[in-house]
């Protein structure tokens, strides 16, 4: 019996990475005395390395201008990426960023079906907040009893942590629960950990080979414009 829904976050819950964190990194970067600019295609490329600390780090050591010093210190990529994540909790919190076709709905059907909901992200848990405070308002608190996010794990996906963190707090077997992933860290994080993965993909995952995935799917579905089945089968 399927006791609780486990929902990555970017690309899943909302399209917030082209027009959100992309954006945002950019914008830290100029500010900063950058002249990175990472593009729509640069981006979809840097997305395999997930979390922002990591993918700065990861463009820095082959990038870094002659004044920084290398390879980058924590204490600047920590500042960079704090400021980073302040332009993006501005933009969510504009209302720059929505919610994917389906995403309130189930969420809303499973909370009345008794099926118990959680988070697991890579993203930065100040991130998430402006994302779930600027869309769902009062009842942001109260929506995801278990929320795994940013570095309370060390190793993010497609490293299983996050998920282990997250049925460990729920007290929950993999079996039991569901996750919703849209790229390929997502599903093989969500994979190693045991856990039947659902994938709803967007423009940046569209063409990738979800092997392993129970479903994939277009997007959550609305009533009157459903979700399509592109591919997918039962774990083995
Ligand atoms: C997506 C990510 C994140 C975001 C940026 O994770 O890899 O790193 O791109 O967020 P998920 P931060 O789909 O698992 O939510 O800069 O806060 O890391
Ligand atoms: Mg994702």
């Amino acid at each position: 019996v399927l006791q609780a829904v486990i929902f990555d976050v970017d690309g899943t819950l909302a399209d917030s990475e082209r027009d959100g964190h992309r954006v945002a990194f950019n914008r830290a970067f100029a500010q900063s005395g950058l002249d990175w600019e990472w593009s729509v295609a640069t981006y979809g490329e840097l997305l395999a390395v997930t979390g922002g600390k990591e993918r700065i780090r990861h463009f820095a050591a082959q990038h870094a201008p002659q004044w920084l010093q290398r390879p980058a210190s924590d204490a600047w990529l920590t500042g960079l990426h704090r400021l980073k994540s302040e332009i993006y909790a501005q933009l969510v919190g504009a209302g720059r960023i929505a919610l994917r076709p389906g995403v309130a709905r189930l969420l809303g059907e499973l909370r009345r079906a008794g099926v118990r909901l959680a988070i697991a992200t890579t993203t930065t848990p100040s991130s998430l907040h402006s994302l779930l405070l600027t869309r769902f308002g009062d009842q942001a608190g109260s929506l995801f009893e278990v929320i795994g996010a940013g570095d309370v794990v060390a190793d993010k996906k497609p490293a299983p942590d996050i998920y282990h963190w997250v049925l460990r707090q729920m007290n929950l077997p993999p079996q039991a629960c569901l996750a919703v992933e849209d790229s390929l860290p997502g599903l093989r994080a969500a994979t190693a950990a045991g856990i039947p993965t659902v994938i709803t993909v967007n423009a940046y995952s569209a063409d990738d080979d979800f092997a392993g995935a129970l479903s994939v799917l277009s997007d959550l579905g609305e009533p009157g414009a459903p979700a399509r089945r592109l591919g997918g089968a039962p774990l083995a």
